[in-house]
């Protein structure tokens, strides 16, 4: 293929890296001669994660759902890992499976504000400067709960409905850029996704896993480093991929009696 990406020059910025796609990707991009800025809450992961990657594995432990502690640690970066190449907006969660009328409002508040009000502060911090340069690559993470609902996924479902419709619109909005924007959209993948779910009751976790070769959080991390390297002129605009073991069912009915 012709001039595809080299990925040492590429500087990554991952949200969510203390854990499951977001650690996937650092040791990915790394791996291919990357530099990476590596964030998330859990502040002891990231300082291992810099010491298991070196010196070319940046860290910074900020809540995405800060807007300003965002912008304080995306707007102080030295100078080595200031120009981001490439932004993998990961981190998110979902916190219950229950109904919507007897879902925890407080659940519901805290995916809208890590899953879209994050990704929003996450995205606008480092999209002026693509924009500048003229060259940048913008990946959310999405799922297949945008597109597919089911029993439960209610508010989960409708922010990733949210970060592929902004995925697409930003496409609008960056014509012309050199900026690419790319929705990634996992089906089932075994992480600490299922634990944070079920407020970490690990039995009622590795429920959905039971019998199933779900993703792994490394196939998704090449997934995203493929789309990161094609050449230049290529936008995958979204990229859905499942397990061989999940596919779709039927619409339910709720029969009279
Ligand atoms: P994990 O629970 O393993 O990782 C989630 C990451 O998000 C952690 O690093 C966590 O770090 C970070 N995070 C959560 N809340 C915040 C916050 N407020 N501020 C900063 N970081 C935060 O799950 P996955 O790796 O599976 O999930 C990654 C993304 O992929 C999510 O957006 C998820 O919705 C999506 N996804 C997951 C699928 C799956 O089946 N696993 C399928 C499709 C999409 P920390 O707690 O240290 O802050
Ligand atoms: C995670 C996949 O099916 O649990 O986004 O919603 S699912």
């Amino acid at each position: 293929m012709r001039s595809s990406i080299d990925p040492k020059s590429l500087t990554v910025l991952v949200t969510g890296a203390t854990s499951g796609f977001g650690a996937a990707v650092c040791r990915r991009f790394i791996q291919a001669g990357a530099k990476v800025i590596a964030t998330g809450r859990r502040a002891d992961r990231l300082r291992a994660l810099r010491k298991e990657l070196g010196a070319r594995c940046r860290i910074a432990a900020f809540d995405v759902r800060e807007r300003r502690h965002v912008e304080a640690a995306l707007g102080s970066l030295p100078k080595a890992f200031a120009k981001i190449n490439v932004v993998v907006a990961n981190a998110g969660l979902a916190l219950g499976l229950g109904p919507a009328h007897e879902a925890s409002l407080d659940d519901w508040d805290t995916m809208v504000a890590t899953n879209i009000n994050g990704l929003l502060y996450t995205v606008r911090a480092v999209l002026p400067g693509m924009v500048a340069r003229d060259e940048g690559h913008v990946i959310l993470l999405g799922s297949t709960a945008a597109d597919y609902p089911y029993p439960g996924g209610n508010v989960y479902g409708a922010t990733k409905a949210f970060v592929k419709q902004f995925g697409l619109n930003l496409r609008a909005d960056l014509l012309g850029a050199n900026v690419r924007v790319t929705s990634v959209e996992p089906g089932l993948a075994e992480t600490e996704f299922s634990l944070v779910r079920f407020h970490g009751d690990a039995a009622q976790a590795a429920a959905p896993y039971q019998g199933i070769d779900a993703l792994s959080a490394d196939d998704v991390a090449e997934t995203i480093y493929w789309s990161a390297t094609l050449p230049r002129r290529v936008n995958v605009n979204r990229l859905q991929v499942m397990p061989v073991m999940q596919a779709f069912g039927p619409f339910a009915f709720k029969r009279r009696a």
